[in-house]
């Protein structure tokens, strides 16, 4: 059974926790690897504005009326990003199987490829159609002003998923789940302090590749400024070159391959995602360079998500150290939505419990500083092929 962190964030709105229960996904960085990487979109779910060709809306269109009276069905259109990751699809399997017509939805799943005028047209669809909430998981956090304007003044409430939106007015949607990506990146950096103290490198300069995520989401936002204020912190620590990997395999390791060129002194490979991370290590051992442990030995990768092959690649030897993201947030919205239903008031914010993995018991856990300057600790967990086993994604 996986430890759950038992640390809580609290940021100054409010923090909820909430347990995750899910379904098991066995994608691997075969397949969800090479999906958006030419921006076309393996899943076949490629409806531009809600044309639901995934075959998992029965009732997009007859519900014209909003009539969820009919059966009690309420329909609720879904914009996710893309498939770009093992993560990604991990989240649209968790959203389709909690939104399935046995669980009383009609569920309008659009993909709209990375590209957030996709996002926009399903958005506009979606309130044509009159659907009875909108769900967008938003690929950057900008942008997102007028279209959420339309949505509320047609009277749709709108959850977010997931990445964050930057509005000027909060009220254009009602609530919003998903990570504390800043935090991600604090505790990946804590845990790298930790393990050049644990294995007597402390002092070593640390040469550093920030593969970062797609510029301007939220994750990408939050992780990068995690590794930048680590720098900042330790005068030892470089930051080589920050460029972004798109978070998919194919343009992590094109990214890394022409650094490989460009730096033979590189020591730590800090990847804002797992499919990044295994084009990188790709990368790095077709340069006939070692991924490992060793700090001034070894090329370090560090990555995010934990999915099912990234840990997989921690107990391989390949990352050394996993952040965790958790993307099983198909129930997280359904609990929200049967509240507003209910009348219930709901949180605004609610920022979901991860935890982190190493390949190594050097350090069993780690302290974060918070923004108030109190002190968190939060266990690091060792990656055996039974903590895998024991994970739903
Ligand atoms: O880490 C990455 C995905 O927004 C948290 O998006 C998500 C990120 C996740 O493509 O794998």
């Amino acid at each position: 059974m996986k430890r759950k962190v038992v640390a809580l964030f609290l940021t100054a709105c409010m923090a909820v926790s909430i347990t995750a229960c899910g379904q098991a996904d066995d994608t691997n960085k075969d397949t969800a690897a090479n999906n958006d990487a030419a921006g076309d979109d393996a899943a076949g779910d490629d409806s531009a504005a809600g044309d639901d060709a995934a075959g998992d809306d029965a009732a997009g269109d007859d519900n014209a009326a909003g009539d969820d009276a009919a059966g009690g069905m309420l329909t609720v259109g879904f914009s996710q990003v893309g498939a770009e990751s093992d993560w990604r699809t991990a989240n649209s399997a968790s959203m389709k199987e909690t939104f399935s017509e046995a669980n009383g939805y009609n569920l309008i799943f659009d993909d709209a490829q990375q590209k957030q005028e996709n996002q926009i047209a399903a958005i506009r669809n979606f309130i044509q159609q009159e659907v009875d909430y909108i769900v967008l998981a938003p690929v950057t956090e900008t942008g997102w002003d007028t279209v959420l304007q339309e949505a509320y003044d047609a009277g749709i409430p709108v959850i977010i998923v997931d990445r964050m939106v930057n509005i000027s007015n909060e009220e254009l949607y009602t609530a919003w789940v998903g990570s504390n990506f800043q935090l991600e990146g604090e505790k990946a950096c804590a845990w790298l302090d930790a393990y050049a103290k644990a294995t007597g490198k402390e002092g070593e300069k640390l040469n550093i590749i920030d593969i970062q995520g797609t510029i301007g989401a939220s994750a990408q936002i939050g992780r990068t400024a995690g590794l930048e204020a680590a720098i900042e912190a330790h005068d030892n620590w470089t930051l080589l070159e920050a460029q972004s990997g798109e978070f998919t395999q194919a343009k992590g390791q094109e990214v890394m391959e022409s650094l490989l060129k460009q730096y033979d002194d590189i020591d730590v490979v800090y990847c804002e995602n797992d499919n990044e991370a295994f084009g990188a290590i790709d990368a790095i051992e077709q340069a006939g360079k070692t991924v490992g442990k060793e700090i001034g030995k070894d090329i370090l990768v560090m990555s995010f998500d934990s999915t099912n092959a990234g840990l997989t690649d921690v107990l391989n030897g390949k990352i050394i150290c996993n952040t965790e993201c958790n993307p099983l947030h198909g129930p997280r919205v359904e609990e929200i939505i049967k509240k507003l239903e209910a009348g219930e008031e709901v949180e605004k914010q609610q920022f979901v419990e991860e935890e982190i993995f190493a390949g190594t018991e050097d350090v069993t856990s780690i302290k974060v500083v918070g923004a108030d300057g109190t002190e968190t600790e939060y266990p690091v967990t060792t990656v055996t092929q039974e903590v895998i086993d024991g994970r739903a994604y």
